[in-house]
């Protein structure tokens, strides 16, 4: 491999970019910036740059160019013109030259014909070979983003894959003018190490219940968030949104199922979203909690209807109900067949079917956004189908696995009792076991706060009386937006007045999970509702609820990275010092994350480094001879993020190659 340096601005955010690859991308390592050590910037002065991207395939007209027209750095930018239809544009493929398991930041200014409104999305294929789709970005104009002469800023938007996810595109879509891309830019988002010396929730918690959590794909990519969810939360997972119906019915396979064979009541199904988060779950001997078979919301309204069409009429009560067995069937008999080693102790067999006044929701289609109608009430007339699906459920799913009704607003004083008088009947006949009580609750204005302990409790007190299972199954706490330290503090003092009431309750509840890990990564971000930081640091709430429990020891959990001899390395003229430890680059007699900082840190001071001899030898680890780069600092992050097994491990698929070599 060439190694070669080049100085280069990237769009402006580096002050300078220390560049061990060869051109036209730039492999930078500057431990002071903002968006990480940069991996790829294009300013598109030349055709190089262009070759790195293409369109979405062979229906898409998008022609991708270097344009004079418009630039907002050097003389030129991408110019992708010709699209004929909204969805065409230019994209990226990540995961030919990106890691996985690996965040990544992407940056980049995007301008319009006329106008600029654009969305920056992200596909892949899962490994059952369907393909997903989301955006990242939507309304990428002037109004929401800053911009200059047309010239809008997509704001740093965190990506990442998993090894199971291929064909992994970001991509800019939306109306069919031309669109001209300037100053595209990937950096690596540093790693960061969590705060080990506190104690972990599910061995406080241990006496009384399982403490959880909801991940998603992009969590299984971030090592820090996944160094979190080891250490606190790993007595239940959910996956956050793949085992839902809109994520595990295959509509192309139904259709095609029924046009070979004339039975249209077999639906297809497929674990393809779900399956990194189970593979992580059964790696890891974490217990699941499947979340959810029969929902109104999440669940595409052609499974309802004739042929799995869209226009379809919506189809008989009879046929529905064949549907939802072989649907339920599938789902169970597919999960143990591939996981037969993951307990799937808990499942949500039906969600959110009540209305806080404990009606049946109004019957309808789910259309476009968050309708609250039902297409179940629509086929059934009433809520008639909830028994069914439990009383499938329990004929298909594993021995162990417990059945439960999930609901959110559990503390309305007419859903509390309607899903009570509910869940006894079918308990009655032998179908369900427990309530599952999301709390998704709000502590903003102190007194205001929704709902006020008291009346959370009178609901708990109640669903616990049943003598049934109790789970609280999405618990997070909004605070104010943009809150302050007080903020924090009120949303603290709530969180334990909470987590006291269900604690008190502890031989009715066998799990508490909550909704998400981090604030950021939250489905309610801008409220902060979590109990770690976007820094990945426990907040005041983690503290109060530890409060007046007991803390067992806390656990050692630093790893030492193997040690490898090597031959001496001449790391200052006419010197030559043999390594104590490949990688320790502070020489603490431990290679970890710190290393990395090191070099990061003494290649943008320059000044030979500022190691000592012995730091040189050490932190001249991925090529050993060749003098410290930025390479050196990402075989420790790799090491670290246990990509690599040991120092050295050189490999020239670390370094991004170019896409038509
Ligand atoms: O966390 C989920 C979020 O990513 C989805 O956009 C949303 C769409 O319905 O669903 C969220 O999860 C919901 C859960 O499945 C059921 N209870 C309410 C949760 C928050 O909306």
């Amino acid at each position: 491999m060439k190694k070669k340096h080049i100085s280069r601005m990237a769009a402006g955010f580096l002050a300078a970019a220390l560049t061990v690859s060869s051109a036209p991308f730039v492999l930078a390592a500057d431990g002071d910036t903002d968006i990480g050590k940069v991996v790829y910037s294009f300013d598109f002065e030349d055709d190089a740059d262009v070759s790195y991207f293409t369109n979405r395939g062979e229906n898409d007209t998008t022609q991708l160019s270097v344009s004079t027209d418009h630039a907002t750095s050097g003389s030129s930018s991408m110019l992708a013109s010709g699209r004929s239809k909204d969805w065409n544009g230019p994209a990226f493929r990540l995961d030919d030259k990106l890691e996985p398991y690996t965040e990544y930041y992407i940056s980049a200014k995007i301008k319009g014909k006329y106008y600029t409104n654009a969305t920056f999305s992200f596909q892949y294929n899962t490994s059952d070979g369907e393909t997903k789709y989301q955006n990242l970005v939507q309304n990428l104009n002037q109004s929401n983003y800053p911009a200059e002469d047309g010239w809008v800023t997509l704001p740093l938007t965190k990506v990442s894959f998993t090894d199971e996810q291929t064909g992994v595109y970001v991509y800019f879509e939306g109306g069919q003018d031309d669109l001209y891309i300037d100053e595209f830019v990937v950096s690596q988002v540093p790693v960061t190490d969590i705060e080990q010396d506190i104690p972990s929730l599910s061995a406080v918690f241990a006496d009384a219940f399982k403490i959880g959590n909801a991940i998603t794909p992009n969590n299984l990519s971030s090592k820090p968030t996944m160094d979190l969810v080891a250490k606190h939360f790993s007595g239940s997972l959910t996956a956050g949104n793949e085992m839902k119906p809109d994520a595990v019915l295959n509509q192309a396979a139904c259709q095609t199922y029924f046009e070979e064979t004339g039975d249209d009541t077999v639906p297809q199904i497929s674990f393809g979203a779900a399956k990194p988060f189970l593979n992580y779950c059964q790696k890891n001997n974490i217990p699941v909690r499947i979340h959810t078979l029969v929902w109104h919301s999440q669940t595409p309204d052609w499974f309802f209807k004739e042929g799995y069409d869209n226009n379809g009429d919506w189809v008989s009560p009879e046929k529905m109900t064949q549907r939802m067995e072989n649907y339920i069937k599938a789902y169970f008999e597919e999960l143990v067949k591939l996981y037969p080693d993951i307990d799937f102790y808990a499942c949500d067999v039906v969600n959110e079917a009540w209305t806080d006044d404990g009606k049946p929701r109004n019957p309808g289609e789910q259309g476009n956004g968050g309708s609250s109608n039902s297409a179940w009430v629509k086929v059934y007339g009433d809520n008639s189908f909830i028994e069914s699906a439990f009383t499938f459920a329990r004929k298909y799913a594993p021995e162990g696995c417990k059945l439960y009704y999930n609901d959110f607003n559990e503390y309305m004083p007419n859903k509390t009792d309607k899903i009570i008088e509910m869940a006894l009947e079918l308990n009655g006949k032998g179908v369900l076991d427990g309530i599952g009580m999301q709390s998704h609750l709000d502590a903003r204005s102190g007194s205001d706060a929704f709902p006020s302990v008291n009346v959370y409790k009178k609901a708990l007190d109640k669903f616990c009386e049943t003598g049934l299972d109790i789970q609280i199954t999405e618990l997070d706490v909004t605070t104010a937006n943009n809150p302050t330290a007080e903020n924090h503090e009120q949303q603290a003092q709530y969180y334990k007045e909470i987590m006291d009431t269900i604690y008190s309750q502890k031989d009715s509840i066998s799990a508490v999970v909550f909704w998400g890990v981090t604030d950021d990564q939250s489905w309610r971000a801008d409220r902060d509702p979590l109990l770690f930081d976007a820094e990945y640091k426990a907040k005041p709430a983690f503290y109060a609820i530890m409060e007046g429990r007991e803390i067992p020891d806390p656990v050692e959990t630093t790893t030492k990275a193997p040690i490898t001899t090597l031959p001496a390395v001449t790391t200052t003229p006419g010197e030559t010092v043999e390594p104590t430890l490949l990688g320790d680059a502070n020489n603490d007699g431990i290679v970890d994350i710190a290393d990395a900082t090191r070099i990061l840190q003494a290649i943008g001071n320059g000044d030979k480094y500022g190691l000592t001899p012995v730091q040189e030898a050490n932190a001249d680890c991925y090529d050993p001879g060749s003098g410290i780069t930025a390479l050196d600092a990402l075989a420790i992050q790799k090491l670290d993020a246990k990509v690599i097994s040991s120092l050295p491990e050189i490999d020239d698929a670390w370094v991004p190659t170019p896409l038509n070599s």
